[in-house]
């Protein structure tokens, strides 16, 4: 199975850096054989980056969606209108939609539900907080977060991104250890509810990975590639953590 390493620019990203995603199109060529790689700007430069992108490896992923089709829901879009504009996937449920707009673990599987409607992959994430982890239940936490917002029906084509909300933007990562026990539990649980295919199902790790820790934490057992957000916004950094998944 090639890693897959996602670069999530959040709520950065104008015209000017049209160039910036050109130079990490070409810059994964090398690297397309072991590692497939998804890029997610601001809805604003999805279409343009994914036409200025054609022909190259890199494919784009919307960083969320509304779980209806289309209708009266002013400033939401569809997964369908993210497959018009050249998405191959999406996120959904990551924590700073969770936290600022309230979207809970139904919520998240609607979405999901609607992004597989479109023929798009939902990129699925959970993670606990801080106050969940110092709690002492961290695993029940992520463990029950991925029963509720994984729909029913075939994984095949659904990706699951593991970040802790504590180590988003922060600098903090977990111990190598602390993720490789989270996603042996997080493999158990699919393999537990959907059987071998729960074995095909890619797991990312995300969370303040960059350069320096990435060699590490991709070469963690069943950590099947990343979420890169802060180190995505120029291609240098980016390309250094596609290295390290290779
Ligand atoms: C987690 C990650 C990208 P960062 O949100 O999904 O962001 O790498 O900046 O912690």
């Amino acid at each position: 199975m090639r890693k897959l390493i996602i670069g999530n620019w959040k709520m950065n990203g104008l015209s000017s850096d049209l160039d910036e995603i050109g130079k990490i199109a070409e810059g994964i060529a090398e690297f397309s054989d072991r590692v497939e790689v998804m890029l997610c700007p601001p809805m604003t430069l999805l279409e343009r980056a994914a036409a200025r992108c054609r022909g190259s490896d890199l494919k784009f992923c919307g960083q969320n969606c509304h779980f209806d089709p289309r209708g009266s829901h002013t400033g939401e879009v569809s997964a369908e209108m993210l497959a018009d504009a050249g998405a191959s996937a999406v996120l959904v449920g990551h924590s700073e939609r969770r936290i600022d707009s309230s979207e809970d673990h139904d919520m998240v599987r609607l979405k999901a539900e609607a992004a597989r409607r479109a023929n798009i992959i939902p990129i699925i994430c959970i993670g606990e907080s801080e106050h969940e982890r110092e709690s002492g239940y961290p695993v029940e936490t992520v463990m029950y977060s991925l029963r509720v917002s994984v729909p029913d029906g075939s994984p095949s084509h659904v990706v699951v991104g593991y970040e802790p909300a504590w180590a988003i933007g922060t600098g903090r990562t977990p111990m190598e250890d602390d993720i490789a026990t989270m996603h042996a539990h997080i493999r158990r649980g699919l393999i537990d509810r959907f059987g071998e295919s729960g074995r095909l199902v890619r797991v990312l790790y995300g969370g303040s990975l960059n350069l320096k820790n990435a060699d590490g934490i991709l070469a963690i057992p069943d950590v099947d590639g990343g979420l890169v957000g802060g180190a995505s916004l120029k291609a240098e950094s980016f390309l250094a953590v596609i290295a390290a998944a290779a």
